[in-house]
């Protein structure tokens, strides 16, 4: 088999390189591990950038998005019993879109079927073989055959745990990690949201977040110990310390229900340098994550997406090269910042298990001045709805 491009994983990167490629006559086969059922199992992100919703449309695949998507002008942020607003359009044009990974994923699947791009489930141990070379490809196993992929460029789109990123000689790759003391419990309900809009919460017992889906399908967070297990979290206990963790206005109008999703993520910040090694470019969470505190892992995702797919037309349709020569400084530059509001964000909302009274006094003081502050407001307004591509 030969493709143009041969794309490593079918999570949201992959499918809107592959997406964007087809709508430019460039054609590029999918490999993912997984059934498209599994893919399409995983309940992870919520909020998206303009610049996400921009590439969605340009890949065509925006009607249910623009139909269903929530248009948020705005985030609370609550303070202990307070809430104040962070106003994103008045502070810079732009909002964002609530609208799930989930969905994404689903209608790139289904935009990917309909125009016929190509995609290979439960592809087994796939490896990379000539990347520094004009001729690389790919081998994999399926249905108990070994199968080989030739083609002329790799998109290693397979997240944190894939294999594009090892692929690339240790002594060759810079990596920069840190692991936060705690991470997330979050649950999925069929009850109204909590509030129109989405609000994270600094309390005395540690950070919340409640978000949503729709407007019967709630998304809440408590930050919790790294030991704790889901089974450590019964709903009871969970609605009881969301309830403590945000302001009593809102706790007295909560609805609760069982939970239908249940999960704990640790949080994480994570960039591997380069993202390119020969004809391997990698994209979204193989090369980084961040903690989910700024909404910013898939939004990156994008962004890299964004960067790959104009140096790749730009490849075929002009035969220029500067785009990819470009492409890893380019992608790192945004990511970094991105990097540094997520851990901000983090700081600023979470109880850390070290933090001394001066620590506490100083992330209180952090608060208040965004509180009071129209400049801090916008430097958080314009990091959230996403800076320049
Ligand atoms: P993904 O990990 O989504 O997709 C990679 C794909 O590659 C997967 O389908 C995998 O099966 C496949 N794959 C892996 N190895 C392979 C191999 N060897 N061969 C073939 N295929 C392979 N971001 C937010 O903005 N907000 C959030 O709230 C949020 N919550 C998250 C919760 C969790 C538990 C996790 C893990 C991430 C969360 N994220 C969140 C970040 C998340 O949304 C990612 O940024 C997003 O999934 C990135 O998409 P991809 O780069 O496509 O990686
Ligand atoms: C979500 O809705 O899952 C969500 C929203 C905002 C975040 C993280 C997660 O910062």
């Amino acid at each position: 088999m030969r493709t143009q491009v041969a794309i490593i994983g079918g999570g949201p990167s992959g499918l809107l390189l592959g997406q964007l490629l087809l709508k430019n006559g460039i054609d590029a086969i999918v490999l993912e591990r997984q059934t498209r059922e599994y893919v399409l199992g995983r309940i992870r992100a919520g909020v998206l950038e303009v610049g996400f919703v921009d590439l969605m449309q340009e890949a065509g695949v925006s009607d249910r998005m623009e139909r269903e998507g929530f248009v948020h002008d705005g985030t609370q942020i609550a303070l202990d019993n307070s809430l104040f607003r962070i106003d994103f359009t008045r502070l810079t044009g732009k909002p964002v879109v609530v609208y799930g990974q989930t969905e994404v994923t689903r209608d790139l699947y289904e935009a990917r079927d309909a125009e016929g791009g190509k995609t290979v489930f439960q592809a087994q141990d796939v490896c990379i073989h000539d990347a520094k070379t004009d001729q690389p490809h790919l081998t994999y196993s399926k249905d108990g055959k070994t199968h080989r992929l030739d083609c002329d460029f790799i998109a290693g789109c397979d997240g944190f745990h894939g294999i594009s990123r090892q692929t690339i000689p240790q002594d060759i790759r810079r990596e920069y990690e840190k692991s936060y003391p705690f991470g997330w419990m979050g649950i999925l309900s069929e009850t109204p949201p909590a509030s129109p809009e989405l609000i994270y919460a600094n309390s005395q017992r540690g950070f919340a977040l409640c978000s949503m889906r729709n407007d019967n399908l709630s998304r809440y967070y408590v930050q919790c110990p790294l030991s704790d297990r889901v089974e450590d979290w019964p709903d009871g206990r969970f609605w009881e310390e969301l309830k403590q963790r945000i302001p009593a206005q809102v706790a007295e109008t909560l609805v609760t229900g069982p939970s239908i999703e249940k999960s704990i993520a640790p949080l994480r910040s994570f960039v591997s340098e380069p993202m390119r090694w020969g004809r391997l470019f990698l994209c979204g969470d193989a090369a980084h994550i961040v903690p989910p505190t700024g909404a910013k892992g898939l939004n990156t995702a994008a962004s890299d997406v964004h960067y790959l797919y104009n140096a790749l037309v730009q490849h075929y349709q002009e035969k220029d090269d500067d785009g990819l020569d470009r492409y890893s400084e380019r992608a790192l530059a945004r990511i970094w910042k991105a990097e540094r509001f997520s851990w901000w964000m983090t700081n600023l909302l979470h109880r850390f298990p070290e933090q001394s009274a001066f620590d506490l006094k100083i992330q209180r003081a952090d608060l208040e001045y965004l509180r009071n502050s129209e400049a801090a407001q916008t430097a958080l307004a314009e990091n959230y709805v996403g800076l320049p591509y």
